[in-house]
């Protein structure tokens, strides 16, 4: 079993059982790292309590428990009924920062590194029936150069561990996402893709199924099984208790195309959805089913725009954390239903799951609530840089593509880019891959690293959407050697901010423009997106501004802004950050990164006054997609 297989988002169906198994469970941290010989994958002794999913970090009150470093364990209980005998069971984490190890009943499972994305650890042979069984996860958070998110770990004086991430948030770890106990037929749906293309006022989806009995053959077959999908009418207000949703469209095989009459097409703020069903079938008898909701739309990029649906839209929006009180970056559906409020509020149209794929539920409220996402693998940290956000700027020589550890990181990177678009490839909201975060693309040492990335993204999209990395503000035009890469090129960039700051903010708007300037003779021929700029920004005001206060965010943002409106190729903007975060401790932090325009408790600052009349007017203005929709 590949840790791609059965990433499909955990749904009950008439076929599959799926039990959630979030609760309190038992928790010890393992400074020691005596967990193991201790034998603690029976149980934990003398455990506490621990909610899962949540980031352990902030729940408890002193430094020692935020700030650790090393291996936690996990402990519950699961009941397994006897008549799942015969059923493929296994459990599944929809992550597990940074990596971990599964023990049922005392044995191990199996095991995933990589802290972002889904796993599947079969666990037929290790379970009781009709009997309680003992589930016991060993995570450990330390980072490594080789391994997603880059960073080191230090031993501290007294022996204990600390975290030195290359990256500018705060090391959170533990279940912080849903963890489900499934039971499938033993032949089941796998996996499937869909592409989408228009035809006057009809759509055609190509879709693929894969089921294990492909992964039995290694070859395209279901044996004596068929496959069929049907495409769904996704109105709630059609579906009747104990009915059926009408079939708009339905086809056999295990590739082939729907053609969807009429197409109701999913968009910025019009978030039409159907619901694709997949069967697979052993005569008339449903073998397997598998069902969730589909958006149907098209993403090309065409010279130097973007185009949704064949129109061009401008990104407005912001660069996004999964990062609240307490929880840290634990799912919370609450905190999330808010964000999207407020998304919708200021008129965003988009945002950036920097710097790591966000929890699958942030996709699927996405997909429901018209919202575009730029999916981002956790590839962060690729220069060798514990402040990374000043050293971004300035572009001293890291040479971290030559490092011992590359093509070991490599491995794991392209491991965890074929997890995150095996995972969110078929959902409507994504509109881009951003595949990095500013690595050190000054270096040339850089290329083939990044040509390897490129070309395992695109092999895994059959819709082809444009692929991008989030470039460092010292990779000038002329300067970043991976550029033309990029379907889209994003630039974060803080004139204003790390260079040029408060009085000499006219200073920024000519470097900035001058910039442009420059992309602009390379004759890129690409859309420009703005993936990052800002300002930190405490609650506080100031008349004339300073740098730190309410009105220096406004005017950075309409200093920026007033540049962006002078260039065609800039068809978006998504400002830095959506909301403050949290980060290390450090004399340029103030209590986290403040460059939220709203603060971590999702209320607005000023310049979220000010954003939501630009966006609000300026999709009025554009007459395009974002135009009917925000
Ligand atoms: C950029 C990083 C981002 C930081 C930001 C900042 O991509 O993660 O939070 O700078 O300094 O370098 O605020």
């Amino acid at each position: 079993m590949n840790a791609t297989d059965s990433l499909l988002y955990p749904l009950a169906t008439r076929t599959r059982r799926c039990v959630d198994l979030a609760g309190t469970w038992d928790f010890r941290f393992d400074p020691a790292g005596i967990g193991a010989a201790d034998g603690w994958n029976e149980g934990l002794p003398d455990p506490v309590a621990m909610p899962v999913p949540s980031s352990f970090a902030d729940l408890f009150t002193d430094k020692a428990s935020r700030e650790f470093t090393g291996d936690v364990w996990y402990a519950t209980e699961m009941f397994v009924p006897g008549e799942w005998r015969g059923l493929d069971l296994s459990l599944r984490f929809g992550a597990a920062t940074h990596r971990a190890v599964v023990f049922v009943n005392g044995r191990k499972a199996g095991a995933h590194e990589g802290g972002f994305t889904p796993f599947v650890v079969p666990i037929g042979d290790l379970v009781h029936f009709d009997a309680p069984n003992r589930i016991v996860v060993m995570v450990n958070n330390e980072l490594r150069e080789d391994c997603l998110p880059v960073g080191r770990t230090i031993a501290r004086q007294d022996g204990t561990k600390a975290a030195k991430p290359y990256f500018d948030f705060f090391n959170y770890a533990g279940l912080q996402r849903t963890v489900h106990l499934l039971a499938l037929p033993a032949k089941h749906i796998v996996d499937f893709t869909v592409a989408h293309a228009l035809d006057g006022a009809d759509a055609i989806v190509t879709y693929d199924v894969r089921t294990t009995c492909d992964l039995a053959t290694g070859v395209r077959a279901t044996g004596d099984l068929a496959v069929e999908v049907a495409l769904l009418d996704g109105a709630w207000a059609l579906a009747r208790p104990g009915g059926e949703r009408p079939v708009v469209a339905s086809a056999r095989g295990a590739s082939g195309t729907l053609r969807v009459p009429d197409v109701r097409l999913w968009d910025v703020g019009a978030p039409n959805l159907y619901r694709v069903r997949i069967r697979l079938l052993d005569g008339e008898r449903v073998v397997d089913e598998y069902e969730d909701d589909l958006g149907i739309r098209t993403v090309v990029v065409e010279g130097t725009k973007l185009l949704l649906n064949g129109r061009p839209i401008r990104l407005q929006g912001f660069g996004k954390h999964e990062d609240s009180d307490i929880v840290g970056r634990g799912t919370f559906l609450p905190a999330l239903k808010r964000d999207f409020e407020l998304l919708k509020w200021i008129g965003a149209n988009s945002f950036r799951t920097a710097h790591y794929p966000h929890s699958e539920e942030v996709y699927r409220l996405a997909d429901r609530e018209g919202i575009l996402v730029v999916d981002e693998v956790p590839a962060v940290g690729m220069m060798t840089s514990t402040l990374n956000f000043l050293d971004a700027a300035r572009g001293a020589k890291t040479g971290f593509f030559e490092k011992p550890t590359t093509s070991a990181l490599l491995t794991n990177h392209l491991a965890a880019l074929e997890e995150t678009l095996v995972r969110d490839r078929n959902h409507a909201c994504v509109v881009a891959w951003s595949l990095l975060n500013e690595p050190e693309t000054t270096d040339p040492h850089a290329r083939p690293y990044l040509e390897a990335v490129f070309a395992r993204a695109r092999a895994l999209d059959p819709q082809r959407r444009p692929c991008t990395y989030a470039g460092l503000m010292s990779a000038q035009p002329g300067r970043d050697t991976c550029v033309d890469l990029c379907d889209v090129v994003s630039l974060n960039r803080y004139y204003g901010w790390y260079v040029f700051g408060g009085f000499e903010l006219a200073d920024a708007e000519a470097a900035l423009r001058t910039e442009l300037d420059k992309w602009a003779e390379l004759g890129l021929d690409r859309p420009f997106l703005f993936t990052e700029y800002g300002a930190d920004t405490l609650e506080t005001h100031k008349l004339p501004s300073v740098m730190w206060s309410e009105e220096y965010q406004a005017e950075f943002l309409e200093m920026t802004h007033r540049v962006f409106d002078a260039y065609d190729f800039v068809v978006g903007e998504q400002v830095w950050a959506f909301a403050d975060f949290a980060t290390g401790e450090g004399i340029l932090r103030a209590d986290g990164n403040r460059k939220g325009v709203f603060t971590r408790q999702r209320q607005p600052k000023t310049a979220a006054h000010w954003l939501r009349r630009r966006w609000t007017d300026q999709t009025k203005r554009t007459g395009g997609a974002a135009a009917d929709n925000v």
